[in-house]
């Protein structure tokens, strides 16, 4: 049978770089050919072979509701009958601002944009325009998007300036950025020491799904706020992947519940509040948001910028995933699949480890949880290789490189819970 996959694939190398619109898509890290998505309904799609796959990716996070939710296709319908774009204010994006203001107490106010990295992009201009500095302060293994100054590896040594990972980077661009081992309460202070009159902001993703999912320490997040306080510096949470998927409130309102009286100073926001449609944000105090254009001297712009179908379907979404019970079912959910997937390797004694926070999880093929970067890419990858294609084939769908995180959606059942735990006994048997 012609694998249509393939053909598709072959297609989309003569016209696309990779055949991918996105990197991670291409399945360079896994081997083998991308699965092209034909349609996708609740907690399932099926690809251009018509096989059905249970889908832990849900588009990278957005798809917290599962595919194609009723009230959410309803609000995307309605709103497109009305009109794609007007390039003018609407009443819906006050109604979203209102949202995740309501939602987000450290932000007094917000900025709508179309993608995650214009967000984290925007977010580090502001913080350098409201306080006059240059330095921003990032970790190995966070991932804020693909603007210049933030496409930064570690350089050698603990807290050094950062080199570029991107071709195309002059290094007078990253030369400002500072790159810090994750989690490494010694090295930061060390930074702040040496560099903290000139750092504008911290950015940090407060749960790391960039190396697949790696949670800040309270001692290491509390010492972030204290020496970001201390200095004058601005501490930025990028929420593009946590934000409304780890908790209501975000991963801000996990980390306030751990430390007494903690905020951060400027939230990055994507993926959930757009519901799956290209919309994202960034918000912080009035007097930061107030620097931005029209009022201030930071300029920032977009076409497209707070679309109103977009709004419409992030708004929908955002909706339901208030209704009571939401999260505490999501998360029940979320701890079913890696308890699950515990027992199965440990019935095959293969280490693995995993944790969660709301419909978001991650897993290693490793005895105990990773603390930073290193430590993650020290995982076998021809095991995780293995797994992800033993799994694949039996029809579940997880990330196809292992410094990604999953996503569980509110429509992922029982079912869909125990046939991915019944695959990974099938694959863990075979190691
Ligand atoms: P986008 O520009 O891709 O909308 O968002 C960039 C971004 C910013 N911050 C965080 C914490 C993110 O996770 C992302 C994007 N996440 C990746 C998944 N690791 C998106 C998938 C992709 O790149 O294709």
């Amino acid at each position: 049978m012609t694998d249509r996959n393939q053909t598709l694939f072959d297609r989309a190398k003569q016209l696309i770089p990779g055949g991918v619109n996105s990197p991670v898509r291409a399945f360079k890290a896994v081997g083998g050919t991308p699965r092209f998505v034909q349609r996708a309904q609740g907690a399932h799609f099926w690809d251009a072979n018509g096989q059905k796959y249970i889908d832990y990716i849900g588009s990278w996070g957005p798809m917290i509701l599962g595919h194609g939710h009723p009230a959410v296709l309803e609000a995307v319908q309605k709103a497109a009958m009305e009109g794609f774009s007007f390039g003018a204010p609407t009443e819906r994006e006050v109604e979203l601002a209102e949202e995740i203001v309501k939602l987000v107490p450290s932000i007094d106010m917000v900025r709508l944009v179309s993608s995650g990295t214009e967000a984290g992009m925007s977010t580090i201009r502001l913080a350098r325009g409201a306080t006059g500095r240059k330095t921003i302060v990032k970790f190995e293994g966070c991932y804020h998007g693909h603007a210049d100054a933030l496409l930064v590896k570690a350089g050698s040594g603990l807290a050094t300036f950062g080199n570029p990972t991107s071709a195309g980077v002059p290094p007078e661009v990253t030369q400002h950025t500072l790159v810090l081992p994750y989690n490494d309460i010694e090295a930061l202070e060390a930074a702040f020491q040496a560099h903290g009159a000139d750092i504008a902001c911290l950015m940090i993703e407060p749960i790391a799904g960039n190396m697949n999912f790696v949670r800040a320490s309270v001692p290491f997040m509390k010492r972030c706020r204290e020496l970001c306080t201390q200095h004058g510096a601005l501490l930025a949470f990028d929420e593009v992947m946590t934000g409304f998927r780890v908790a209501l409130g975000s991963a801000q309102s996990v980390y306030a519940q751990l430390i007494p009286g903690f905020e951060p100073d400027m939230t990055v926001m994507g993926k959930v509040i757009g519901g799956g449609m290209p919309l994202a944000a960034f918000g912080a105090k009035r007097a930061v948001m107030e620097q931005l254009a029209p009022l201030g001297g930071v300029y920032q712009a977009g076409t497209l910028s707070g679309n109103p179908v977009a709004t419409a379907c992030g708004l929908a979404t955002l909706k339901e995933i208030q209704k009571p019970g939401f999260f505490e079912a999501l998360s029940a959910r979320t701890q079913q699949l890696t308890a699950g997937l515990q027992g199965a390797a440990e019935a095959a004694g293969v280490p693995f480890a995993t944790d969660s926070q709301g419909g978001m999880f991650g897993f290693f093929l490793m005895n105990e949880l990773p603390q930073n970067y290193a430590t993650v890419m020290t995982t076998d990858n021809a095991r995780f290789n293995r797994f992800f294609h033993g799994m694949l084939d039996r029809g579940v769908y997880f990330a196809p490189a292992l410094y990604e995180a999953g996503f569980v959606s509110a429509a992922h059942s029982e079912a869909d819970v125990a046939a991915t735990v019944a695959a990974a006994r099938e694959v863990f048997a075979t190691f």
